[in-house]
Formats: structure tokens, C-alpha cells, sequence
């Protein structure tokens, strides 16, 4: 052994006492390497190479403005996605479709009877989105595994890179595997103009075959995602990692708003049923309430549809879409009342009526407390400063947290900016956050959590 501590110590000299406190010294010195019996180096994430794959997979999708729209289940999408399964196959992994269309690549684990630990995000994007959110997460989750194959180390568990599809459009390919998809959810056209299950069908799915894609309690050892915080917090705290401690839950309505399409021109403002003025105000009235209640939730009406949408056509229908995000779902549902009271009153007054479809419910989700801890130790241990925050955004983390224990680590977005094509993450923080993933994953995998 060639190290300074040793030199000190000249052992035909030790009696058993310190020979006893020789050895522990050394265990305690070499701990890390003991617990790693399968490998060879100490993996390290290459954040040059994270840099060059993300920049490859920008090109699918690719938009003037610098972002991509990637939306799921698009030509698009479909060459995303062939590039991450090529990187997969790189990485050693054997990948499959499962029946929703995610995409899972599979590394068998050294001991035969342990579920899998699964790591990963997703690809897809918002229409005219950014080139880090999803993709940060999907090609860090590779490297991991790349990098657990450059340095020769074997897991116990077996690793699942998952890149789940249709994140953007209702978390739908995590949905499938956690609680399963609805009829309802299948019969959505998405962003993208497609049905949900044409959809499923159209990246090698298979809708009529959910079943097989779900898994139950006790079949996945954890879930962990790598994810761009898009909010500012890290980013103007000057923070490396944001260790998240729970998702919040999304609803989303279709708001139909009935009124009557009637001429611009001879119809008295005193006798039109106009219902994008109703829409007018029931846009006002969300923001305002949403606005006035305590809390940190937030609310938005993000689509708009105008019926004919003519100059000289008094508008006889509107669609709205209506959002609401918080920690805790029983607050989405009292601001829900008091919205619709409200858009009650206005249609009313305004001789038009109100609809409201409930076209999403993604309930909040704790992330796992044993995961917490491991992820802000493993952080500190790589000596980058932490703090422990909600996430504002939805992610498919939180469709697998009903079945099996989940954890996510942010890192910081410039400027809090995200679902524009101006969102950026620095190289050197997406390296940062893919080291803590990977350091995660071999805790996790030498300790299980139960
Ligand atoms: O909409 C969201 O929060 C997520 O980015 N899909
Ligand atoms: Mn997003
Ligand atoms: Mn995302």
C-alpha cells in the first residue's frame, strides 16, 4: 500500500492492539472502494459528453428560435427518440418499447432476486420549448449508465434507464406504468393533434396491451429523475442542488363557454351574448383568485379557442383551458369552487353559460424521505451546496411515486426560465447534478431502502 498514512507505520513493530487499530484505520480510509466488490475504477459522469449528446439531440425538432418542439408522438419525437435508444445500445444496455412506448433500456443487476432500480425523465417537449427540460434528466440517466460500464462496476439491482413518453402532455407514458391509463386518457388528442392511444401506437406502443406495462408495488426499488429546476431559486441563490421534496398536483378543465354568434355590425351592444368577453372576465377572475388566496399555488388559462373567430362575428363559442397547480390537493379543490362560482356569475351577466370538463388530475407527490437524505448527503459529499425545495412543475416522478419510493434532484435553470426555447443550464451544473444521480444510484443500489 503506497500512501502517506502507511509509511508512518512500521507493523513489525505493531502488538495486536495496534494492529487491530491499524487494519480499522485502513477499512475506514478504504471504505469506499470495499463497498464496490464488483469494480474496477470509481465511475465519473463525462459532462463533456452529456454537452455533445444533448447537443445532438437538439437537432430533432430543432426551431428558429434556438428551442426545439418536440411535441409527443411527432415525427420529431420519433427521431428523438431512435438517437437516445442508439445511445443506449452504446451504453450497453438492451432496450425495449414497453406496451405505453416508453422507452426502456435494461442492465441486469448481479443479484438475481432485487427489483430494478429504475432512472430517467423525458424527451418530448412543449410546443416551442427548450433543449433541457426532459432532456437533461434522459441523457444524464445514460451517461450514469455509461459511465457505470466505463469503470467496470456491476450493480446489484438491476438499472432501467426509462425515457417516458408524452410527459408534457399529461405525464402519460409514466401514468401507464403507475395507475394505469384511462379510456378517457387514451380518446385525449394531445398538443400534437393526435389521439393518445393513435398516439402509443405511432412510437411502438401498444394501447390495446396497457396492462403489460404497469407495475405494482414492490416491482421497482426506486425512481429517480434528474431534472432543470425551471424556477429561479438555485439559480439566484447561488445553490449547486435542489433536493425536491414533493411534486405539486396539476388539474386542468376544458372551459366551454356558450353564447351567441350574431353580426358585428347590427347587433346594440346592449343585446349581445358575446362569449369571449365572458371568457375576458373569466380569465381575470382566475388570476384574481388564485391571487388573493394564501398560499404558493398558482393558476393559469393557457388555451383559447374562439368560435367563428371572424372581425365581424360577434364570438358564439369559446374553449378555454384552465390550470391549477399546488402542494396539496384539497386547496386545487376549494379554488376550483370558488373559480367555477364565479364563472357562474359571469356567464349570468353576461347572458352566456359555462362548461367545465376535468380533462387531467395529477395529484401532488411526496417525494421519499430515505431518498431526501441520500441525495443532499450524496450532493454535500461531492461538495455542492443544497437546498431542499417543491417542485412547481409536474413530472413523471410522481406517477410512479403510488408504487414504489421516488426522488429527484434539480439543478438550476438560468434566470428561472423554462418551457421557452431561452431556457439554459450551465454544462458545469448538468455535470454536477449527473454526479450526484450517478452517486445516488450506488448508494441506493449497496444499501436498498428497506
Ligand atoms: O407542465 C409541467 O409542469 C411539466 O413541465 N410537464
Ligand atoms: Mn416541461
Ligand atoms: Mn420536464
Amino acid at each position: 500500500m503506497n500512501c502517506g498514512f502507511c509509511a508512518k507505520i512500521n507493523r513489525n513493530t505493531m502488538n495486536i492492539k495496534q494492529r487491530a487499530g491499524f487494519f480499522l484505520a485502513a477499512f475506514l480510509m478504504l471504505g469506499p472502494a470495499l463497498v464496490f466488490p464488483q469494480s474496477g475504477a470509481q465511475p465519473r459522469i463525462n459532462g463533456t459528453r452529456i454537452t455533445t449528446h444533448l447537443t445532438e439531440l437538439s437537432e430533432f425538432g430543432k426551431n428558429p428560435q434556438g428551442g426545439v418542439s418536440r411535441l409527443a408522438y411527432s415525427d420529431a419525437d420519433l427521431k428523438g427518440r431512435e438517437y437516445v435508444i442508439g445511445l443506449m445500445k452504446s451504453a450497453g444496455l438492451d432496450v425495449s418499447i414497453d406496451t405505453a412506448g416508453n422507452i426502456i433500456g435494461r442492465k441486469a443487476g448481479t443479484d438475481k432476486s432485487l427489483p430494478p432500480l429504475l432512472v430517467g425523465s423525458h424527451i418530448d417537449s412543449v410546443p416551442e420549448g427548450g433543449n433541457y427540460d426532459g432532456d437533461v434528466g434522459s441523457i444524464s440517466a445514460i451517461e450514469a449508465a455509461q459511465a457505470l460500464r466505463d469503470a467496470g462496476v456491476s450493480l446489484r439491482h438491476p438499472l432501467e434507464v426509462i425515457i417516458f413518453e408524452n410527459e408534457e402532455g399529461g405525464t402519460i407514458g409514466s401514468h401507464a406504468i403507475g395507475t394505469g391509463l384511462t379510456e378517457k386518457q387514451l380518446n385525449l388528442v394531445t398538443n400534437g393533434g393526435k389521439r393518445i392511444g393513435d398516439g402509443i401506437r405511432f412510437i411502438g406502443g401498444d394501447p390495446d396491451q396497457l396492462a403489460r406495462a404497469r407495475r405494482k408495488r414492490g416491482d421497482i426499488a426506486a425512481y429517480l429523475e434528474l431534472h432543470i429546476e425551471q424556477g429561479g431559486i438555485l439559480d439566484s441563490n447561488k445553490i449547486n442542488i435542489g433536493v425536491v421534496e414533493g411534486i405539486v398536483g396539476i388539474k386542468q378543465w376544458e372551459v366551454a363557454i356558450e353564447g351567441f354568434a350574431n353580426h358585428a355590425g347590427t347587433t346594440p351592444m346592449n343585446q349581445r351574448r358575446d362569449a369571449l368577453l365572458a371568457a375576458a372576465k373569466f380569465i381575470e377572475s382566475v388570476n384574481r383568485i388564485v391571487t388573493a388566496t394564501p398560499g404558493r399555488q398558482v393558476g393559469t388559462v393557457g388555451k383559447l379557442q374562439v368560435q367563428p373567430g371572424a372581425y365581424n362575428v360577434i364570438p358564439g363559442k369559446v374553449v378555454a383551458g384552465l390550470e391549477l397547480r399546488d402542494l396539496d390537493e384539497k386547496k386545487i379543490d376549494l379554488l376550483f369552487k370558488l373559480i367555477s362560482s364565479e364563472a357562474d356569475e359571469i356567464g349570468r351577466a353576461a347572458g352566456t353559460k359555462f362548461s367545465f370538463t376535468q380533462t387531467n388530475a395529477i395529484i401532488p407527490a411526496p417525494t421519499d424521505p430515505r431518498l431526501r437524505t441520500i441525495i443532499d448527503q450524496a450532493a454535500k459529499g461531492l461538495g455542492f451546496t443544497t437546498r431542499v425545495m417543491p417542485s412547481g412543475a409536474g413530472h413523471d416522478a410522481q406517477e410512479i411515486a403510488p408504487i414504489a419510493p421516488v426522488g429527484m434532484i434539480f439543478i438550476p435553470s438560468v434566470g428561472g426560465i423554462s418551457h421557452s426555447p431561452r431556457e439554459y443550464s450551465k454544462p458545469e451544473e448538468i455535470a454536477n447534478g449527473a454526479n450526484v444521480l450517478l452517486q445516488v444510484v450506488l448508494k441506493v443500489d449497496r444499501a436498498s431502502l428497506d
